[in-house]
């Protein structure tokens, strides 16, 4: 038995959904109430009350990231037929370890800046105030910048899809569906996002489609 605790609208959730769908794991879907979390579900689930956390027949697992690492670990097969190009082995390269935990983080970080621009700013547009927003903002777009340099117009990892591909895609379509602020307009960055975007195992976690 395994179940997801999600949310419809999250984009960690959403990592975890493309990650058990490039697998062709079966899972269900147990939707959880951000705003108001079941009085016991930060002792038994998750101790930081967040979404996602998978309960995989009894081993418990909560943020998104470790959760990608621990499915790439457990179930190292990917289905007959699998997208290409292929997913990767493990969440970051061994011999390039560092550079992909820095890309990780980065990205990581947009999508942390993105959840504050929803909670605290307008739903569009660029809110500056409070100044952390404008801080924010600002460093959303340094991290793209700098994100541009590492991409290439087929992943962080040409050849296969990545963790750092799916945190990007899934970043970028989560902030374009929350109208939160613009992206393109960077050469690398958009073709990845052009590369990898269409990838079959996505568009059913979309947020616009009803769970
Ligand atoms: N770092 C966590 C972040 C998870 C997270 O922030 N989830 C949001 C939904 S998108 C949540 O549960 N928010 C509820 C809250 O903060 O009260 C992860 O990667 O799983």
């Amino acid at each position: 038995m395994r179940t997801l605790y999600m949310s419809p609208f999250s984009p960690y959730t959403r990592k975890v959904r493309v990650m058990l769908a490039e697998k062709g794991l079966e899972y269900e879907n147990k939707k959880v109430a951000t705003d108001r979390f079941p009085a016991d579900y930060a002792a038994t689930i998750n101790p930081c009350a967040r979404v996602p956390a998978l309960d995989d027949n009894g081993r418990v697992l909560f943020e998104s990231n470790v959760i990608l690492d621990y499915l790439l670990t457990e179930y190292p097969d990917t289905p007959k037929g699998a997208p290409q190009p292929p997913l990767v082995k493990s969440l970051v390269r061994a011999d390039k370890r560092w550079d992909d935990w820095e890309t990780l983080v980065a990205i990581e970080t947009a999508l942390n800046c993105g959840l504050t621009m929803l909670r605290f700013g307008a739903h569009s547009g660029v809110a500056t105030d409070p100044p952390y927003l404008a801080r924010d903002h600002q460093r959303v777009q340094s991290i793209l910048d700098w994100l541009d340099k590492r991409a290439t117009p087929e992943g962080f990892v040409p050849g296969w899809f990545s963790v750092l591909d799916l945190n990007l895609v899934i970043t970028l379509q989560w902030v374009d569906f929350r109208k939160l602020f613009e992206w393109r307009g960077r050469p690398n960055i958009d073709r990845l996002m052009a590369f990898h975007g269409e990838r079959p195992t996505l568009p059913s976690s979309h947020p616009t489609v009803p769970v």
